[in-house]
């Protein structure tokens, strides 16, 4: 099957005869012929760029995710808005910053009377759907299936929320979650009718649970440090303060499993009962797989008793590991969905994204978690694959603000004055794209809760980063990134920089005025 693009309206045109059709105004097929493309929206969440070898194959590969790659755009310079879940879900729904659409923090809750893609490609005559992790507090609006895991969501033998109604599902969740997409795809969906479904897997969020048939791989790999990992902050106070160290924060029992049966290993008195409390979950047969790979890893650590640097580096690996573990299986599922769409014919008239909902620290400045504005969790996966599409790297400065007006755009609905975000759709079909976006604005609001990451906003342009930390402290960072691609030189006052500050904050205020942030002007 070949298809082509209709630039006035959008439509992929669908030439079931095999030969290519004509597009603009020169479409010869009958009405009928003619079907908006779906979309497939995959989010993982807390999935590092790191981890996925169509950006970086240093630690593990993934396949499946690296078809979407191979066939589609690897976007080489994709941010977010607000790194951290919930905000992040909030502005890609509504193609907002974080204060316009009103999610800043994780306790927020989402107003879902507002305006939200899916509810205009609903409007358009679109089937929508939401599999999977949700984190917006308030029940889903604009689906006509919603079927998500209630908060973060548990591992094993997950409960879901289906439209309204609990019901708890024995399995590994990646594995269940990819069941219920598959099974909306097959049986649940009014299929005269294009879909847009939002898979949502809560893997690889902490604390990296691994399928049962996955926990011995990676048992034997070594893993470099990161040139950063024992960073001293110097010059970055809110660095300093933070606590998400995988040394002095990540739980050896919590995070890290080492809940032994002899109750010998104690660890942080609340997060050690969380730890040991793991097995609550699980089923019989789920235990034994669990007990038979940690038992000898949790022997060996008792042996081996690793003190100071020793127990800095053993955490890093251990946190690799697992972390790697759930990766294996996010890309395992998403090779069941891929094929899936093959064998059905979808893979034609389908556009894919494969995103997460911010980075995530591998060890980088020693740390585990996101919410900095630093590359590490400021920037984001983003893979599309549109047939008929272009292929090939992108290295435009990309935010998830813009998958909506894509979306929109892509299934000919006018995208609204008031999103931010623009979209993305001419790059998608290799195209010239210019938006006139000089520079990303970013803002984090989350504090003092869970890692002490303090308030800041700032842009980034292709060079320059600028950041503002408030709160309780009043703190600027510069930095150049071509010079300084860890960001470990604060050159913000120093000699010489004066003019890039100035300029990089009359942008920073432009922007703030923009997107209705005036009150956080120099605050
Ligand atoms: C949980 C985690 C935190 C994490 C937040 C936000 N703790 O609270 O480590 O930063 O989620 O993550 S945990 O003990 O519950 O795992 S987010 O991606 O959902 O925003
Ligand atoms: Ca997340």
């Amino acid at each position: 099957m070949r298809n082509s693009y209709d630039k006035v309206t959008g439509l992929l045109c669908l030439s079931l005869a095999g030969t290519a059709v004509m597009p603009l105004g020169g479409c010869q097929q009958k009405k009928e012929e003619i079907k908006p493309m779906n979309i497939l929206y995959i989010m993982c969440d807390d999935h590092s760029y790191q981890t996925l070898s169509a950006y970086d194959n240093r630690f593990i590969n993934t396949p499946n995710i690296d078809r979407i790659a191979a066939d589609g755009l690897r976007f080489t310079n994709s941010f977010v808005a607000n790194s951290i879940s919930g905000p992040s879900r909030a502005c890609m729904l509504t193609g907002k910053h974080s204060l316009a659409n009103g999610f800043t923090d994780n306790k927020s809750s989402f107003d879902g009377s507002q305006q939200t893609y899916p509810k205009l490609l609903q409007a358009q005559g679109y089937e929508t759907a939401v599999i999977g992790k949700w984190h917006l507090t308030s029940e889903p609006t604009g689906f006509n299936h919603w079927d998500i895991l209630i908060g973060q969501g548990d591992y094993y033998n997950p409960t879901f929320i289906r439209n309204g109604e609990k019901v708890q599902r024995k399995g590994y969740a990646t594995n269940v979650t990819t069941d219920l997409a598959l099974e909306w795809l097959e049986n649940g969906r009014d299929s005269s009718k294009p879909f847009c479904l939002l898979l949502h897997h809560k893997a690889p969020h902490r604390t990296w649970m691994p399928d049962t048939c996955d926990l011995d791989l990676f048992s034997d790999a070594e893993f470099p440090l990161p040139e950063t990992f024992y960073d001293n902050y110097e010059g970055r106070p809110a660095a300093q303060g933070q606590r998400m160290s995988i040394d002095k924060d990540m739980d050896i029992v919590y995070d890290l499993k080492m809940a032994d049966k002899e109750n010998e290993i104690h660890s942080n008195p609340g997060l050690e009962q969380a730890g040991r409390a793991i097995y609550s979950r699980m089923d019989s047969a789920q235990k034994a797989a669990w007990d038979a790979h940690y038992d000898k890893v949790i022997a060996k650590f008792k042996a081996d008793a690793p003190t100071g640097k020793q127990l800095a580096e053993w955490k890093y690996r251990q946190y690799m590991r697992d972390y790697l573990r759930v990766i294996t299986s996010v890309d395992r599922n998403i090779g069941r969905v891929l094929d899936y769409l093959e064998a059905e014919g979808l893979m034609d008239n389908t556009l894919i994204v494969y995103t997460s909902d911010q980075g995530f620290y591998m060890g980088e400045h020693g740390w585990f978690d996101k919410r900095f504005m630093y590359e590490q969790s400021f920037r984001t996966p983003l893979l599309v694959r549109m047939p008929g599409g272009a292929k090939g790297d992108v290295d435009e400065l990309v935010q998830n603000i813009d998958y909506a007006p894509t979306f929109l755009e892509l299934a000919g609905v006018d995208v609204p004055e008031d999103i931010h975000g623009v979209s993305l759709l001419p790059l998608l079909k290799g195209e010239k794209w210019s938006p006139n976006r000089k520079a990303l604005y970013y803002h984090y609001y989350e504090f003092p809760d869970e890692h002490a990451v303090r308030p800041h906003y700032g842009i980034r342009t292709e060079r320059y980063k600028l950041i503002h930390f408030y709160g309780d402290m009043d703190v600027w960072e510069m930095y150049d990134l071509e010079n300084d691609k860890n960001e470990l030189n604060n050159i913000y006052n120093t000699e010489g920089t004066q003019q890039i500050a100035d300029s990089l904050k009359s942008m920073l205020h432009e922007l703030q005025v923009l997107y209705g942030e005036e009150e956080y002007i120099e605050k």
